[in-house]
């Protein structure tokens, strides 16, 4: 089933209509951006939330970049695998991608032939956000917020499980 945060942190109900924002260090491409915006809207069509992409990043709820090692804020990320990504529940709203994996966009590989190590980038955005959202892990297998995901695998669809969390929660 799905859990959530100690004390379970939550966008307060006044806030329905929330911001998120790239690092601008990052220089993302629009393919990039297009696939946390499907990980949104995954979010938001089960819930009262929006989400709308500004350019301003210091304003922003949710602030997304992609990271390497030691980053400032204690959780320094690992180099290939291990430790793939990381997001801060309500009201911190960071969400980390550790930029030494190979991430998979729409199918294709950010870099290298390195195909036993890639990961589908959009399945390890919805899975944040639901962390970003105030959701825990589920011990459901099917479920986004299940703690593992394999290599290459594409898992993006909400579980029954998901849904019901996030319903409790907004
Ligand atoms: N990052 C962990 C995660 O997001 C960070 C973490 C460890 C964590 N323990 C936690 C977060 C407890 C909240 C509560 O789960 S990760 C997956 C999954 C990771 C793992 O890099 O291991 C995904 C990132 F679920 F597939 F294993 C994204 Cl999708
Ligand atoms: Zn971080
Ligand atoms: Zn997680």
């Amino acid at each position: 089933h799905y859990s959530f945060f100690p004390g379970t942190p939550r966008w307060p109900s006044r806030r329905r209509d929330l911001t998120y924002a790239f690092d601008p260090r990052n220089e993302l491409s629009e393919d990039v951006k297009r696939v946390f915006a499907n990980a949104f809207s995954r979010w938001s069509e089960w819930t009262p939330l929006t989400f709308t992409n500004i350019s301003d990043y210091s304003s922003a709820d949710m602030k997304i970049g992609f990271y390497s090692g030691d980053h400032g804020d204690d959780e320094p990320f690992d180099g290939v695998l291990g430790t793939l990504a990381h997001a801060f529940a309500p009201p911190t709203g960071l969400l980390h991608l550790d930029n030494a994996e190979t991430w998979i966009i729409n199918d294709v590989f950010t870099s290298g032939s390195s195909s036993s190590t890639a990961m589908d980038l959009e399945s390890v955005a919805v899975h944040e956000i639901g962390h970003l959202l105030g959701l825990g892990h589920s011990s459901v297998e099917n479920a986004i917020m299940y703690p593992t995901i394999a290599s290459g695998v594409k898992k993006v669809e909400l579980d029954r499980d998901d849904v019901e969390g996030i319903q409790v929660l907004y």
